[in-house]
């Protein structure tokens, strides 16, 4: 494959370690704190993880080595949704191994956690990683989405394990994976396989975050990319003065990427479904919140703008929520007659006969295409694919209706015209910016760290990411922590709770003062493309969401 120039000079970026870290492992020391409680569920999670439960918090300083310096054999894998910076995390962890033993090796289970379940792997020695280094994508090896869940599936990655004699599996991954890596590390220790379990935090979405995980790894990069191209829209918006653009962006459930690119391009609108849920307002309030905005600029006379649509939108208005809740129960609970049920038609005819009340109503009113992505399958996980239900379209649609309607009554009288855009894909295997080239290289580092010093179901933690990196502190988290129970595929699992958009924390409300008049006036922020050779001030830039939920000035 011929490289292109950037990718020929990303080879020689140099990834910034932490202090603790950049001195190499001779002098890390890794320190333990008290015993950790999960955020909530404790009884039920206690009884479901008793070897993992309630371990302490890991910090590592510099002092008197701890890590192991034994040959280690680790198996890594990557998990879910791509991510930029994934590379750099598999990079650093091999840069640990080698740090700590030249001998040590690391081998790559392909396509997600199912190569391991599977055993297809392949080892991953210098010249292998050198291709991949600070470039984005998970094509070293693959990603999927396989939920270990089954006693099989348990029992094959436990024979994996043995058979390569593996020290430790490292798991890159989001909230889903992460509950697989505690999963796996309460079976092996059951099953006295010694093989340590240790997670990263990876995502796009933004909603693998706590106290101490400030952010998951390639929410940077991914934000700055769309950033890039909603700035690049709201000129031609500009320019062009004829179009209305309807952008909905990837995120899950969560709206952090939303409100990053509202921070960042100062969009006409940008909805957060979190606020949405807390206001509990329904499609009709939520289209004229676009609609008000359509209608004062009109009369300014700009029948144009850029409205910003977080993908989980319909999952938080609360008709939709009892309605999708009612569709999981469903689907899991007469899934052999919801399956028998052959083609969209058949599938939508049985769903609207066996939902009652006013999900029956809410349901039969959606346009066709809306009828039909709501019921298709669930993610392993038991997610919905919110990526797939074109939420956009659904708000054009009820905007057109809505305006319809204020013409008709004289109080509307401009023009409306609509584009539909959905950027996901495009942001999640870019090349990762200097700050996630950097945060993905020390993650990989820590987990190493953690695996050296005999720690499993732990988190690798790199933290006080809104300060440069010379001031990063690293550690590890126990997994069990940030877990709590909830609702899948009709039953009570334990999993990692996502972190939705905080309406009283800082980058809300930095969203919230600009809004009113961002939805008026022309008010339009042109972020551009990420930079990675220049001044720091430009190329090394956190998130606006870091800055302003850990710097005060
Ligand atoms: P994870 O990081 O949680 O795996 O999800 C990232 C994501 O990009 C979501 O934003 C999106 O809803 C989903 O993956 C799309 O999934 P897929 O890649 O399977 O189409």
């Amino acid at each position: 494959m011929e490289r292109s120039p950037l990718q020929e000079a990303r080879y020689s970026y140099a990834p910034k370690l932490p202090p603790v870290l950049a001195g190499g492992i001779d002098s890390v020391s890794v320190t333990l704190g008290g015993s950790t409680e999960s955020v909530a569920d404790q009884d039920a999670l206690r009884s479901l993880f008793p070897h993992c439960y309630g371990e302490p918090i890991a910090e590592f300083v510099t002092g008197q080595c701890t890590s192991s310096r034994k040959k280690l054999t680790v198996g890594v894998i990557l998990s879910g949704g791509q991510a930029p910076g994934g590379h750099n995390v598999i990079a650093g962890l091999f840069d640990g191994l080698k740090a700590g033993n030249t001998e040590s090796r690391l081998i790559g289970f392909k396509g997600g956690p199912g190569g391991l379940v599977d055993d297809t792997s392949v080892e991953l020695d210098e010249k292998a990683i050198a291709e991949y280094r600070n470039t984005g994508g998970f094509d070293i090896i693959g990603s999927g989405r396989t939920k270990i869940e089954t006693p099989e599936q348990f029992a094959a990655s436990a024979a994996t394990a043995r058979k390569h004699g593996l020290d430790a599996v490292v798991i890159i991954g989001g909230d889903d994976s992460n509950t697989n890596a505690a999963l796996l590390a309460e079976y092996f220790l059951e099953q006295n396989v010694p093989c340590s379990v240790t997670g990263v935090p990876k995502t796009i979405d933004g909603d693998l975050k706590n106290e101490y995980i400030e952010a998951s790894f390639g929410f940077d990069t991914a934000t700055k990319t769309y950033a890039e191209l909603i700035g690049n829209i709201e000129r031609d918006a500009a320019s062009a003065r004829k179009y209305w653009h309807f952008i909905k962006l990837m995120g899950r459930s969560a709206s952090h990427i939303a409100l990053e690119c509202a921070l960042q391009c100062r969009p006409n609108v940008a909805l957060i479904s979190e606020e949405v849920e807390a206001k509990g307002q329904t499609l009709a309030q939520v289209t004229e919140t676009i609609c008000s905005s359509i209608v004062a600029r009109s009369a300014r006379g700009m029948n144009f703008g850029v409205i910003l649509i977080p993908e989980g939108l319909i999952e938080f208005i609360p008709d939709f929520k009892t309605l999708i809740a009612e569709l999981n129960e469903l689907m899991a609970s007469r899934g052999d007659e919801f399956k028998a049920a052959t083609g969209d038609e058949a599938r939508v005819a049985f769903v609207s006969e066996a939902l009652a009340g006013d999900s029956r109503t809410l349901y039969t009113s959606l346009p066709a295409d809306i009828q039909r992505q709501l019921i298709m399958d669930r993610d392993p996980h038991g997610n919905v694919q919110v990526s797939r239900i074109e939420t956009e379209k659904l708000m054009i649609a009820m905007v057109e209706k809505r305006l319809a309607s204020l013409k008709a009554s004289g109080s509307y009288k401009g023009s409306f015209s609509a584009q539909n855009h959905f950027f996901g894909y495009e942001g999640r295997c870019a090349f990762p910016s200097n700050f996630d080239a950097d945060y993905c290289h020390s993650l990989g580092y820590a987990a190493f760290v953690l695996v050296a010093n005999g720690l499993t179901g732990y988190l690798s933690s790199v933290r006080n990411l809104s300060k440069p990196s010379s001031a990063w502190i690293a550690g590890g988290i126990p997994l069990t922590m940030m877990m709590n129970m909830e609702r899948r595929h009709g039953a009570d699992k334990p999993v990692i709770k996502k972190a939705l958009v905080d309406l009283a924390g800082a980058p809300f409300r930095a969203f919230a003062a600009m809004r009113d008049s961002c939805a008026v006036e022309t008010l339009y922020r042109f972020p551009g493309a990420i930079q990675y050779y220049g001044p720091a001030s430009v190329c090394d830039r956190p998130t606006e969401t870091l800055l302003l939920e850990h710097q005060s000035s």
